[in-house]
């Protein structure tokens, strides 16, 4: 992605966020604590010298939030705080309320572009959970990478399924949304159902891990037939037919632009062309767990096979380089994070019981910090195609 449009992206996002921030301000009797944390922002990815006084390279002003886990504000927003980084990359937040929290940080360095010449600014971003309940000051180290948000994201996930007592949840569907200024082209991406496993390395690896697999038709990276322009939206069914002729309350999806299709599992072919199962092994149709799961886009360029299980299933691993967007939703705030915080800090769908006909969806169209926690509100009717008012 080009400097400039990832600079665009970045103040965007720096506008809807202080927006948001600046409305869960007006709940301060909430938010008072007793409890600090002091933090260090250093970078990890060599932009910023060393400091030899210091012994790390601080990066100033950098827009650093506290979100909790598991506390939520009068205004139905999870509990935050924010603050920037000092010139040696210090912040020190006080009064705060014992929690669990997941730390954001992002910032901007200047870049110079060797060819030509000039410089541009490009994103940093870093993630880290800090348990805060110990009286007195915690401490901690964050350390920033380049950011990897993308324009295309995945904007919206259905997964609880209609109200109904047959376990019908076949009307689920992934919602994909293009937020930048170019057409980008869905050719050869994947769409993967992340593996519900924590690894104890989860923070450590280069990959995710996923038990599904389903792909684009064309060429990833390269090709250019399947255009999503700026602005759009694009649905992709479990099975792209009108759900509601069979269970009153489901989901219409005939007009879905894509459905996941399995030629192992004997799945239901309509005329909505194919996303297709790219791992012969699996011989189920693209079916997400009703409360808790990830979902993780990524360019297709790259994936392989990685353990096998007891059953010998064999789970795949997605490179993390590879990876445009990652959502992972979980109706208890409290359950261990199954993807790394670098590409998911928080979870979407929080408080989403199964079979409640609800949605989750970002606030705003491709609305992207990485922690679903703050991008994604839950829907009471699910939007495929469109944004929710
Ligand atoms: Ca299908
Ligand atoms: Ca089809
Ligand atoms: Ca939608």
């Amino acid at each position: 992605m080009p400097i400039n449009s990832i600079k665009k992206r970045y103040v965007l996002i720096s506008a809807l966020l202080a927006l948001l921030l600046s409305c869960a301000r007006q709940a301060p009797e909430v938010t008072d604590g007793t409890l600090s944390l002091r933090l260090i922002v250093t970078d990890a990815s060599g932009l910023v010298e060393p400091d030899s006084v210091l012994g790390y390279a601080p990066v100033a002003g950098a827009s650093v939030e506290l979100v909790s886990r598991n506390l939520m504000a009068s205004d139905g927003e999870n509990i935050h705080y924010q603050a920037k980084s000092d010139s040696s990359g210090l912040v020190l937040f006080e009064d705060i309320i014992g929690s669990q929290y997941t730390v954001n940080v992002s910032g901007e360095q200047s870049v110079l572009d060797p060819v030509s010449g000039s410089w541009d600014r490009t994103s940093l971003r870093g993630n880290i959970l800090v348990d805060i309940y110990q009286p007195g000051q915690s401490a901690d180290t964050v350390k920033m990478e380049i950011s990897r948000t993308s324009d295309l994201v995945i904007n919206e996930i259905y997964y609880a399924g209609p109200v109904n007592k047959s376990f019908y949840f076949f009307d689920q569907y992934v919602e994909l949304y293009n937020a930048g200024e170019d057409t980008v082209y869905l050719d050869g991406m994947i769409i993967c159902r992340g593996r519900q496993f924590r690894r104890a390395d989860i923070d450590e690896v280069d990959f995710i891990q996923a038990v599904y697999v389903y792909q684009f038709p064309g060429e990833p990276l390269t090709g250019r037939e399947y255009p999503l322009a700026p602005k759009e939206f694009s649905v992709i069914a479990q099975d792209a037919f009108d759900h509601s002729k069979y269970i009153s309350g489901a989901v219409d999806l005939s007009g879905a632009d894509w459905e996941f299709f399995n030629p192992y599992a004997g799945d239901w072919d309509g005329p909505a062309p194919n996303v297709v199962n790219a791992i012969p092994g699996n011989g189920t149709d693209f079916m997400i767990n009703v409360v808790h799961n990830a979902i993780i886009l990524a360019d297709g360029s790259d994936y392989y096979n990685g353990e096998v299980s007891e059953n010998d299933y064999q789970y795949i691993h997605i490179p993390l380089s590879t990876v445009l967007d990652v959502v992972e939703y979980s109706r208890n705030p409290e359950k261990q994070k199954e993807v790394p915080l670098s590409v998911d800090a928080g979870f979407a769908g929080v408080g989403i019981g199964k079979y409640t006909g609800k949605s989750t969806e970002r606030r705003e169209p491709g609305f992207d910090t990485n922690n679903s926690s703050l991008d994604f509100v839950n829907l009471n009717t699910p939007t495929p195609g469109w944004q929710h008012q």
